[in-house]
């Protein structure tokens, strides 16, 4: 049974329009299951119309009243996260076991960025015996957020929650290949209490619906969450109207096991930071860099587990790596297998079709020995369950290496040693350091990449700081004396 899916402005699902039919396919059988209609201009130019006339009420309601909206929207999410969740994994091919907490996280990122919201205050200053100075912070306007398939309800939920916790609304779209969970999830924040308009959803192409979104005269600013190429055609487009835009990009980001290291711990962690998600995300440990004196017993056990990991359908609890998102990104990930081989690589294990799965886009986790890490293979976003072995021998060559990038977004670090520790959080130029876990997000904490992995942070005051605007108000304190002019 196919299902059409399109837009949702003011509340409602769009039923009608003459959109573009974009066919999705189901990952695990490749069948298609879903048509999408693309929101043209017109559909996309509704949607930031109806943000606007939102934003007059929900931008002066009361700090303490959207809260409860969001705290609304938070549990109400949590009620339906079985839900959520099994429509996430069938469209995304994410394991259902790593994915169903994404969505109690979903929930919290509209509770964590009300907390924030609640906690925002001014400055005053009277060091100028004369004035009263104070500050305030008010919300910026309508926002468009572009989110990506990689984790639809995480990524889209983030860019929403930090953009409407601060009075702000919005027009989000998620990415042409998984639209139909974003669109579930903001329909229960109606359900929520949500009120119409402040947050709509359109979908459709980047290059079409994204497009005419990101260039809309009556969008305030710009949340994007997406390759660093697309990334850099969005800031182009912000640039050209000069709308301030946050960007969550592309990384290659970096493990480095120390001899002292745990070494189950670490073997359990640097699986999980370049395969869980079925290898589709921005902060996966792809080049895992291990001391030489460790080295062939780390990786042979690393090998090891790779081909145990439970090739499955998504929707199975026990599985552990589902389909990859979508036909063309399989065979992106599966292309690097040649780039390996014309790097001087050695590929250790993976690659193939597993048995049994030859429908949907599923693939074997590839393990890969790098000749140096100036191999594309170390150099070069791969995004899937890809990993990559270095080797080093001194700590700062390790540093060296990990830095040796276009990338900086994370970076991981399995070490008992303390020294170690304080040393790569001070010289990986990363935004993210991760000692002795795979990934955790604290968002109170920014989060965020140098160079080509992002621009600006999110998370708490950061995230207030990009969604409000600061204003400065001065009185003064006494009769001050003005200049005549022309008396
Ligand atoms: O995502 P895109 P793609 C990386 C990863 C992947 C690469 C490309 O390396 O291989 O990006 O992936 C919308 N104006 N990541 O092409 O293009 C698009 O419709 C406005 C890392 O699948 O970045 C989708 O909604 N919008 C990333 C969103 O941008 C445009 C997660 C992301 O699409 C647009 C995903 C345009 N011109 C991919 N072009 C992460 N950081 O997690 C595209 N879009």
């Amino acid at each position: 049974m196919t299902v059409t899916v399109s837009s949702l402005i003011e509340g409602q699902r769009v039923a009608t329009g003459g959109g573009h039919l974009l066919p999705i396919a189901d990952p695990a059988t490749g069948e298609v299951t879903c048509e999408l209609r693309e929101a043209d201009a017109g559909e996309v130019d509704r949607a930031v119309l109806s943000a606007r006339a939102a934003f007059g009420n929900w931008s002066t309601m009361s700090t303490d009243r959207r809260n409860d909206i969001l705290y609304a929207i938070d549990q109400r999410l949590r009620a339906h996260g079985d839900e959520l969740a099994a429509l996430e994994a069938r469209t995304t091919g994410l394991p259902i076991a790593g994915v169903r907490p994404l969505i109690d996280r979903a929930g919290e990122n509209f509770r964590r960025f009300a907390e924030v919201a609640s906690t925002v205050a001014g400055e005053t200053y009277l060091q100028n015996a004369q004035f009263l100075t104070y500050t305030t912070r008010e919300p910026k306007g309508v926002a468009a957020l572009i989110a990506p398939w990689n984790a639809p309800l995480a990524l889209g939920s983030m860019r929403i929650a930090t953009c409407i916790a601060f009075g702000n609304t919005c027009v989000l779209k998620p990415s042409e290949y998984t639209p139909e969970s974003t669109l579930r999830m903001v329909e229960i924040m109606h359900e929520a209490g949500l009120p119409e308009g402040v947050v709509n959803v359109v979908n459709g192409r980047g290059s079409v619906t994204g497009e005419a979104l990101t260039s809309h005269p009556d969008i305030d600013m710009i949340g994007f969450t997406g390759g660093t190429e697309t990334g850099k055609r969005i800031m182009a487009a912000a640039g050209a109207r000069l709308k301030p835009a946050i960007m969550e990009l592309g990384g290659k980001s970096a493990a480095i096991v120390a001899p002292d290291a745990d070494i189950e711990r670490a073997l359990d962690g640097t699986l999980l930071a370049i395969y869980a998600s079925n290898g589709q995300q921005c902060l996966g440990g792809s080049r895992i860099i291990v001391h030489r004196s460790i080295a062939d017993r780390f990786i042979a056990a690393f090998v090891e587990r790779a081909r145990k990991i439970r090739i499955g359908n998504p929707l199975d609890t026990a599985t552990e790596m589902g389909p990859l998102a979508f036909a063309a990104h399989r065979d992106h990930v599966r292309g690097y297998l040649d780039v390996a081989r014309s790097d001087g690589a050695e590929i250790l294990c993976g690659g193939g079709i597993p048995a049994g799965f030859e429908q949907g886009w599923y693939m074997e986790p590839i393990v890969a020995m790098a000749p140096g890490n100036d191999a594309r293979i170390c150099q070069e976003e791969i995004f899937g369950p890809f990993a990559t072995f270095l080797v080093y021998s001194e700590l700062d060559e390790a540093i060296a290496i990990a830095n040796q990038s276009d990338f900086g977004l994370v970076s991981y670090v399995w070490t008992r040693d303390l020294a170690t520790a304080m040393t790569c959080s001070r010289k990986i130029r990363a935004g993210t350091i991760w000692i002795n876990t795979p990934m955790m997000r604290e968002l109170r904490a920014p989060f965020g990449g140098y160079r080509a992995s992002g621009v600006g942070r999110d998370g708490a005051q950061h995230s207030a700081d990009f969604f409000t605007e600061a204003k400065t108000t001065s009185i003064p304190l006494e009769d001050t004396a003005i200049r005549a002019l022309g008396r």
